[in-house]
């Protein structure tokens, strides 16, 4: 592709082919559903030549939210398609799920005031106050059911119960965890055994990407049993946390509430609406708890496990999401920037990989264990310029603009070489690629 120009035009054409009407998938094959984040990130890019259907794709969101306030990580499209989704989640097993939609029973992480925030960009004060009015008693409802269900012991971090709800699905220092504490014991005898080869029969997604790029056949079953254990409890979070399952306070999902708490109180105060003050002070409290998750001895931060309180210590792209929940001294954000700029950690060819190359997960081409995706990319830009590290965020989005150019809107790519992996025509590989061509500096 020559220039900028077509490369937008190439970008809307994918959107435009993954639009179902109301919303938009995240690949034509392998995702046939609506994902939460991925509809925030595909309205910020949409918001850039039509402003109506990026609020669309969140109002579409919006039809899944559960009478607790929760919104969940998936709507299942209807159809043949959705068949073995239903079975999987069956989510009218929980009294707060809604009746006439199908829908998964776990959420993602709080992308949506963002994408709210960023739609709102685009229009006059006025058309802007109407928006956020529009939301508002959703998000807010959401929020506070992320401290009620999420946060029991008012710490200020918020758990997860599955990988999934990360959304970085299979990223080192869960993978360790799980390995070491969730793997049921039939998952142990066949990784012992050559069984395990026979379950590559049952895979859907290594039948639209090579199985090497996906995860592995013992990973991909482990986090099915997980979330058959969720479905068991009824999504309930007493019965899960009694049952001591896996509860994560991860870093990813929490950098994200913390701006997300940010952009709410904004919200709120544009549109001069109240928020409780106990709900007020906890979000001041969640900014304030991501200092826990830093370790000095390895100058990096982590998840932390929920129970035992013991940082999960495996390094992962997560710990440079601090610089977005931009609540991090500027030493603290300075650290993380040198681990940016360095070869053999964050600063490939083609940044940023999902693990650092000295991590012994690092694997140039397997899903979150070592590629580059956009939407992490998006965040350490916005990060970085939060913190005055101009340079650093375009030559990042300079190189996504070349990635996209060179390969295509790919899933993921090759961090070593920029080869484009996953699915091909992936819906918020297009939509931020949108939007860092429109906010160039
Ligand atoms: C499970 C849709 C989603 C993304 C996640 C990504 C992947 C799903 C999967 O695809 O997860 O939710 O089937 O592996 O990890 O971030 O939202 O694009």
């Amino acid at each position: 592709m020559s220039d900028t120009a077509e490369l937008f035009a190439a970008a809307k054409e994918i959107l435009s082919q993954n639009d179902r009407g109301l919303y938009t998938v995240p690949a034509k094959d392998l995702y046939p559903h609506q994902w939460l984040w991925d509809s925030c990130f595909i309205a910020i890019g949409q918001r850039h030549y039509d402003v109506e259907r990026a609020k669309m794709e969140i109002l579409s969101l919006l039809r899944g939210q559960w009478s607790n306030g929760m919104v969940p990580h998936m709507i299942l499209t209807p159809g043949r398609k959705a068949h073995p989704y239903l079975g999987v989640w069956r989510s009218w097993v929980s009294p707060y799920a809604p009746d006439d939609i199908s829908t998964s029973g776990i959420t993602q992480p709080p992308m949506l005031a963002e994408a709210v925030v960023q739609i709102g960009k685009k229009m006059s004060v006025v058309e802007r106050r109407s928006w956020y009015r529009q939301v508002f008693p959703a998000l807010l409802s959401y929020h506070q059911w992320l401290y009620t269900d999420r946060d029991p012991h008012k710490e200020g971090l918020a758990l997860v119960i599955h990988p999934w709800e990360t959304g970085l699905d299979t990223t080192p220092p869960w993978m360790a965890d799980m390995n070491e504490h969730l793997l049921p014991w039939w998952i142990r005898v066949l990784d012992k055994t050559r069984l395990a080869a026979l379950l590559s029969f049952f895979r859907l997604d290594t039948r639209h990407v090579a199985p090497e790029q996906r995860p592995t056949n013992i990973e991909a079953m482990a986090l099915y049993d997980a979330q058959r254990r969720l479905r068991r409890k009824e999504y309930n979070i007493n019965k899960i946390l009694e049952h001591s399952l896996f509860a994560i306070e991860d870093l990813a999902f929490n950098c994200i509430f913390v701006r997300a708490n940010e952009h709410l109180l904004e919200i709120a105060k544009s549109i001069r609406a109240d928020i409780p003050e106990e709900l007020t002070a906890r979000m001041y409290k969640t900014a304030r708890a991501l200092d826990e998750l830093w370790d000095p001895y390895t100058e990096s931060y982590y998840p932390r496990d929920f129970t035992t309180h013991r940082l999960l210590k495996e390094q992962s792209v997560a710990g440079l999401l601090p610089l977005y929940a931009g609540c991090i001294s500027k030493e603290r954000a300075a650290t993380l920037v040198k681990s940016l700029e360095n070869e053999h950690l964050f600063g490939p060819a083609y940044p940023v990989p999902s693990a650092p190359l000295n991590s012994t997960w690092f694997n140039p081409v397997r899903y979150w264990q070592g590629p580059t995706w956009f939407n992490m990319n998006w965040l350490i830009i916005q990060g970085l310029r939060r913190y005055g590290y101009h340079d650093h965020a375009d030559a990042l989005a300079e190189l996504m603009v070349e990635m996209a150019q060179e390969h295509g809107f790919y899933e993921y790519f090759n961090p070593l070489t920029g080869q484009g992996l996953g699915a091909p025509d992936f819906s918020w590989t297009a939509a931020l690629v949108i939007d860092v061509l429109k906010e160039k500096r």
